[in-house]
């Protein structure tokens, strides 16, 4: 049965506890990968009987969790979900199922899941048991719970987005190397929940090797008061082509997974929580393109880099950063330093990588730049 799917079918408060869906999709952030975040509210009589959010791959979808604080109220009521209700038997059964055998007679949906398993088939298999089903509701803020989730399942790409930190100047570091610290620790404090959305945190091995970073999250830099599940760490993916990397590095604390990509076999015994992985393309540098398929391949929905500026530019020359954040210092630091990417290929204005401003915000003593790539 065909019914509307238009906005006109949209009243202010479907568009209100679609709003609220998408803040219990938020709570999620932290947790749900290499699962989407999702929402769900159920209402009925104008009164919510159930909400629920996606918390972890492998246990409860939002719808489920919702239903299950409806309980009987399910019946007759209307469920309001940020993603398009799943139709297939993955790690949990289909929630369309769920939904119909609840007695839910409308359906709210967000966007469609672009889940190739489902993608439409959910809809579809709600419609075709009589439920209303109205979509798309608030997409976009429905679509912005999810970049890197949307870009793996439509492009087999992680999300990527590049964390700069440099002076008025856009310098990040003096000749000697000293660039401890440019940037305010309100700044270094945003980065931890950049690092802690993120499904994977990549550098490279000049950057591990001269500052021996953790690359790890911690929780106690994290603003967050809903948390009732521990946080997952990022993998951290190291670019290490002359296999310079070697176990002794603070990476290798803190038990996260660690991807060690090259297009070397590596030989060298490697710690438990290590991977090295071997692209198949033979070059003299790596295939940046390839990396990110195979982060891909692997689950990996976003990824925040912090590198160093050739690892960065060669990123953006290839058209592969989508989001930049800059974090600027109110400070100058003159002629003496370093940039904030190379590109040696840019010899032309026109040739310049163009970007759009998204945001700019006060952190601290300093400003965060958010830019999109155009
Ligand atoms: C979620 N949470 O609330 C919804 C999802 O492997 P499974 O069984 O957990 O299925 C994951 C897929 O289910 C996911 O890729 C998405 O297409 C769909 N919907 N997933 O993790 C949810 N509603
Ligand atoms: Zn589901």
């Amino acid at each position: 049965m065909q019914v509307a799917t238009d906005m006109s079918a949209l009243y202010k408060q479907d568009f209100e506890y679609m709003a609220r869906a998408i803040h219990l999709a938020e709570k999620g952030l932290y947790t749900t990968s290499p699962n989407p975040r999702v929402g769900c509210v159920i209402v009925k009589d104008q009164q919510v009987v159930g909400e629920g959010y996606h918390i972890r791959a492998g246990e409860a979808h939002a719808e489920v969790n919702a239903l299950k604080q409806a309980g009987e109220q399910a019946q007759g009521a209307t469920a309001y979900v940020t993603l398009e209700p799943c139709s297939h038997f993955g790690r949990t059964p289909p929630c369309a199922q769920a939904l119909i055998k609840a007695g839910i007679l409308k359906v709210v949906v967000g966007m469609t899941d672009p889940n190739p398993q489902v993608s439409g088939r959910g809809i579809e298999m709600l419609r075709d048991a009589g439920i209303q089903v109205i979509e798309p509701c608030l997409e976009q803020d429905c679509k912005n719970l999810n970049p890197g989730f949307i870009k793996r399942m439509t492009e087999n790409m992680p999300y990527v987005r590049l964390k700069l930190a440099s002076s008025l100047d856009g310098r990040t570091a003096m000749d000697s190397g000293e660039s401890k610290w440019i940037t305010s620790a309100d700044a270094r404090r945003d980065v931890q929940s950049y690092r802690a959305r993120s499904c994977a945190i990549l550098s490279g091995s000049g950057t591990v090797l001269a500052d021996n970073p953790s690359l790890n999250v911690r929780e106690s830099d994290l603003n967050f008061d809903y948390l009732h599940t521990p946080i997952r760490q990022p993998v951290k993916c190291i670019i290490d082509n002359q296999l310079k990397i070697t176990p002794d590095l603070n990476l290798f604390e803190h038990n996260a997974q660690v991807y060690l990509l090259s297009n070397k076999k590596r030989e060298q015994e490697l710690p438990i929580n290590c991977q090295a992985i071997q692209l198949s393309k033979q070059s003299a540098k790596v295939d940046l393109h390839q990396v990110m398929a195979e982060l891909a391949n692997r689950q990996i929905n976003e990824i925040w880099v912090e590198a160093g500026a050739k690892l960065a530019g060669a990123l953006i020359k290839e058209n592969l950063v989508d989001e930049l954040i800059i974090y600027q210092a109110p400070i100058l630091m003159g002629e003496n330093t370093f940039g904030l990417v190379n590109i040696p290929e840019l010899t032309e204005l026109k040739q310049a990588v163009r970007w759009q401003y998204q945001s700019q915000t006060r952190v601290g003593q300093d400003l965060k730049l958010v830019l999109k790539a155009i």
